[in-house]
């Protein structure tokens, strides 16, 4: 995986890579350590006091949505302003742009503890696409020729191979499926790996999973999902936030929750519908 820093992070080259190359990068050293401390703390407080809903996950995850070595802290935003510094990260947001178009929004921003002993998930590739074991739900002839998904990993916690660092194949989004059994993932995949402060920028087209954690110590990262402006986000984010935090919310938080995008809209004003819209 090609490496950068906030210093060498062009947008035209990353976006390139994302889309024609491995589909992933690191940006090393982009949050700096008392963020990351703030959000670890508030990760493991709250996924402590819930485990949450969790989702792609094998065997018993997958049956209940709920266990004890996986856990999600969704809604972000509402529970420490170290998430909106991050999400709203000048330098993701001017590779975003690029990438997604100048009005891209943010569709989730949630955590993901796998505890020592956690299992992995089954290759998957990310929202709007995850249902894509029924393509006949999408438009015919949809392909990943351009992106409708960003996703990024702030590493809270070593990824390494033992500690069940994502593991992805190189390339392959550029076929816009599942991965089956005889696309081998196990045996192409290389792994995201990284240390704390690293942040991985990916294309959610790209086959992708936690991998089981086998170290000591817990593996968390904050991930977080970006969507052009017109694709319907996965969390209902500004119904999650308080008003005070929308009122205070400056130019780039307005945009990444949706804000800057109305639609729908009731535009017959005849239907006395409020058309002041979210804005
Ligand atoms: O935490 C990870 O390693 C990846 C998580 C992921 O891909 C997902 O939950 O969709």
């Amino acid at each position: 995986m090609r490496s950068f820093t906030d210093r060498t992070a062009d947008p035209d080259t990353i976006a390139e890579e994302l889309l024609s190359g491995a589909g992933a990068v690191r940006i090393t050293g982009l949050i700096d350590d008392d963020q990351i401390a703030e959000a670890r703390s508030i990760v493991m407080a709250e996924s402590d006091r819930d485990p949450g809903k969790v989702t792609h996950f094998q065997g018993e995850a997958e049956e209940t949505g709920r266990i004890e070595l996986q856990r999600r802290v969704w809604n972000l935003l509402a529970k420490g302003e170290v998430f909106s510094r991050m999400a709203a990260h000048p330098v993701l947001m001017r590779v975003l742009r690029r990438f997604l178009g100048s009005e891209f929004i943010m569709g989730s921003i949630a955590a993901n503890r796998i505890l020592p002993g956690g299992p992995g998930q089954e290759p998957h590739i990310d929202y709007p696409y995850w249902d894509f074991h029924e393509p006949g739900t999408h438009p015919m002839r949809l392909n990943g020729s351009f992106p409708m998904n960003a996703q990024v990993s702030v590493i809270l916690d070593p990824f390494t191979e033992e500690s069940g660092a994502t593991a992805y194949v190189p390339g392959s989004q550029r076929h816009l499926r599942y991965p089956g059994p005889e696309d081998e993932f196990h045996e192409k995949c290389a792994r995201m790996t990284g240390a704390p402060g690293d942040v991985v920028l990916f294309y959610g087209a790209t086959w992708h999973c936690a991998m089981p954690n086998r170290s000591a110590r817990d593996r968390s990262a904050i991930l977080i999902q970006y969507l052009p402006k017109w694709v319907k986000p996965m969390e209902d984010l500004p119904a999650g936030l308080p008003a005070s935090f929308v009122d205070a919310a400056d130019d780039d938080i307005r945009q990444l929750i949706g804000l800057n995008f109305p639609y729908p809209e009731v535009l017959d004003q005849a239907a006395g519908g409020n058309t002041v819209g979210r804005g």
